[in-house]
């Protein structure tokens, strides 16, 4: 399709994802993320174009938000775009694989875009009503942080509420529901083992008060998400509401051995 940008298609780079305008109808606006190479590095941008389908083009594409700073990186650039029902566009960005594990990591760090999800306005202005844009200090793109690679975002259709799915290091991958200004904890509080060690990242979110734990997880030692059951068969919700998962049986299958180990 003609009027598509260029991107950075360099390791788990590339163009990310397609979503629609919530008015798609009568505007036609489809919203593209996608990787770029810039200086310092490369990043996640959205942009939009409209969409002139008989003449299979993108009109008038136009970048809306690049996520900052640019970093020599070549993964964890998210990304997943939504539409929340009020008509706020949602855009993750993953940690870029920094691997200082403590308080000063990006993903920690307000004065930045990574490891987070952003919310916008549909023309990529920022909303008054984002969570710090009163801190002179943060990004006021930011709409959650301690976010390590979030490729996972949706709607839900009955509360509106926004959910995520964010990859782990050693397992640890998680499912969480956005709440404005959240902390979700990587890599200070986290249930992921680093990898290629039993060693884990962080406490358990449950030792922090400023983190939100995840509704439901993988922790390490679980075999993370793509060898575990479905949530709905292994789930158990503890009286503090938080959830967790048992250990599942190990897969007879090996067809997934080298990527469940992948660094993703
Ligand atoms: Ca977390």
């Amino acid at each position: 399709m003609a009027g598509v940008p260029d991107v950075y298609a360099r390791g788990q780079g590339g163009l990310l994802d397609v979503t629609l305008h919530p008015e798609f109808d009568t505007n036609r606006f489809v919203y593209l993320t996608y990787s770029v190479a810039g200086d310092g590095g490369s990043t996640t941008r959205v942009g939009r174009g409209r969409l002139e389908r008989d003449e299979g083009r993108l009109a008038e594409f136009e970048p809306i938000y690049t996520a900052r700073p640019f970093v020599e990186s070549t993964g964890h650039f998210g990304s997943r775009a939504v539409f929340d029902p009020e008509g706020y566009l949602y855009v993750s960005v993953g940690d870029r694989q920094f691997k200082n594990f403590g308080p000063d990591h990006v993903a920690q760090q307000l004065d930045n875009d990574l490891g987070s999800v952003l919310r916008l306005a549909d023309d990529g202005s920022i909303p008054e009503s984002n969570p710090f844009v009163d801190d002179s200090d943060a990004s006021d793109a930011v709409f959650t942080y301690g976010n390590r690679n979030p490729q996972g975002l949706t709607v839900h259709p009955e509360t509106g509420a926004v959910w995520e799915t964010e990859y782990g290091e050693r397992d640890g991958d998680e499912i969480n529901v956005l709440e404005a200004g959240g902390n979700y904890g990587w890599p200070v509080a986290d249930n992921s083992c680093a990898y290629g060690s039993d060693d884990a990242v962080g406490v358990p979110h449950e030792e922090r008060d400023d983190v939100i734990a995840p509704v439901y997880g993988w922790p390490c030692g679980s075999g993370g998400s793509r060898r575990a059951a479905p949530p709905s068969t292994t789930g158990t919700r503890s009286p503090t509401g938080r959830a967790t998962c048992s250990s599942p049986a190990p897969r007879s299958s090996t067809s997934r051995t080298s990527r469940s180990t992948a660094e993703r």
